[in-house]
């Protein structure tokens, strides 16, 4: 019968034998029958092949089918007396092996089950993702451009708060009570239930707070959301971005701010660029200057970029004004007066990059208008 290559082969109940030797034999050729079909199906279970189990199960320990039920019903139960006795002990030795043997065989195809799940589950956590799923902000990759510049350069990452205190906003940093940039007109104030707050003109309060709990020498990076109170056009937001970063050890000089943001011009606009500095003023620096990088758009000659100056402002900077640091000693004694020289600098992020996209309109990065995004999508981090 084709059949039989797949049938499991039950075992038949032979009439029972004479005598107690007879019963003996025939239930031992019944075990030996009954171990070789269990070390096959065990190693199916192995494979994790369950198919063969049950027929097994039902061919021997099946309920009424089964042989030992069957033995039970046809061998012990018509036995005599002292027949009986020794059937019965066979029987039950011979069962006990079956359900240890049932048991044994359902934990390996337990384990099988398992190892096949682990196997067909395991996760990957290092493979990259299939496909990127969107990209960072124009605003975003800009500023990290600009963080990764001074990275490379040993600064240090910090943010400081939106909300500032006047007096990390604007004294501590040599703004004095008449300055126009104090005046409401200038600055977004928070209202009378946080009297002598307002939303942070600049980053700097940021430094001021590193300051306050670092001593020099010390470089470090501050970016983040400025405001102040404009009507929006093509070039003002009420809300934008600046990077602004400070570096304070004993002996620095403007030779040491120059080198910096020439280097710092160079990462951002082109090996090629040239730099100019010029004389300006700060409340918190003195000196202080303006950088201007050589256009990189017409290497100086003249464009739209540079407006026909073959130059681009690009930040403003200078030495860290004495008061400053006379503001910062009124909580870390460490920076009393006369010990530390410092530099700092301040860019927006808005600007930097409109002159690098060759954008016109200030209010493009903050419509979410995807058209616009997109176009920036190719610069994206691992895009
Ligand atoms: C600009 C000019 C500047 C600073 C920012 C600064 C910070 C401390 C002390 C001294 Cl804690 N200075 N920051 C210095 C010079 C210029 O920013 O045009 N920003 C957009």
């Amino acid at each position: 019968m084709l059949n039989n290559v797949l049938m499991p082969e039950y075992p038949q109940i032979v009439s029972l034998p004479a005598s107690p030797e007879g019963v003996v034999a025939q239930l031992e050729t019944y075990r030996g029958q009954f171990l070789r079909e269990a070390e096959s199906v065990e190693k199916a279970a192995q494979a994790g092949n369950a198919a063969e189990l049950q027929a097994f199960r039902d061919g021997w320990l099946g309920r009424k089918q089964g042989l030992l039920a069957q033995l039970n019903e046809h061998w012990l139960k018509p036995a005599p007396g002292e027949a009986k006795k020794l059937i019965g002990q066979q029987l039950n030795r011979l069962r006990g092996e079956a359900e240890a043997a049932m048991e044994r065989i359902e934990a390996v195809l337990e384990a099988a089950r398992l190892q096949a799940q682990l196997a067909s589950e395991t996760l990957d956590v290092t493979l990259p993702a299939r496909a990127p799923r969107g990209a960072s902000h124009p605003l975003t990759q800009v500023t990290e451009r600009i963080l990764g510049i001074f990275h490379g350069l040993g600064y240090s990452l910090a943010e400081g708060p939106e909300m500032e205190s006047a007096w990390y906003n604007f004294d501590a940093l040599n703004i004095p009570e008449s300055h126009p940039a104090r005046d409401d007109q200038d600055t977004l104030y928070l209202g009378p239930d946080l009297p002598g707050h307002l939303l942070r003109t600049h980053t700097s309060p940021g430094q001021i707070r590193v300051m306050e709990q670092q001593a020099p020498p010390l470089r470090v990076a501050v970016p983040g959301r400025v405001y102040r109170r404009d009507a929006p056009d093509a070039t003002h937001s009420p809300m934008f971005h600046q990077v602004e970063g400070l570096a304070v050890d004993e002996d620095l000089s403007f030779a040491d701010l120059k080198g910096t943001l020439e280097h710092f011009a160079r990462a951002m606009f082109g090996a090629a660029t040239r730099t100019r500095f010029r004389a300006s003023y700060f409340p918190f620096t003195e000196p202080s200057a303006e950088m201007d990088a050589s256009c990189f758009a017409c290497a100086g000659s003249g464009c739209r970029t540079c407006k026909n100056t073959g130059w681009i402002e690009v930040l403003g900077c200078g030495m860290v004004h004495p008061e400053v640091f006379r503001a910062v000693a009124k909580k870390n004694p460490v920076y009393e007066t006369g010990k530390w020289r410092g530099f700092a600098f301040g860019m927006g992020v808005e600007r930097m990059a409109m002159i690098l996209y060759g954008l016109d309109d200030i209010q493009r990065f903050y419509s979410g208008d995807l058209r616009f995004l997109e176009q920036f999508a190719a610069h994206a981090d691992g895009a």
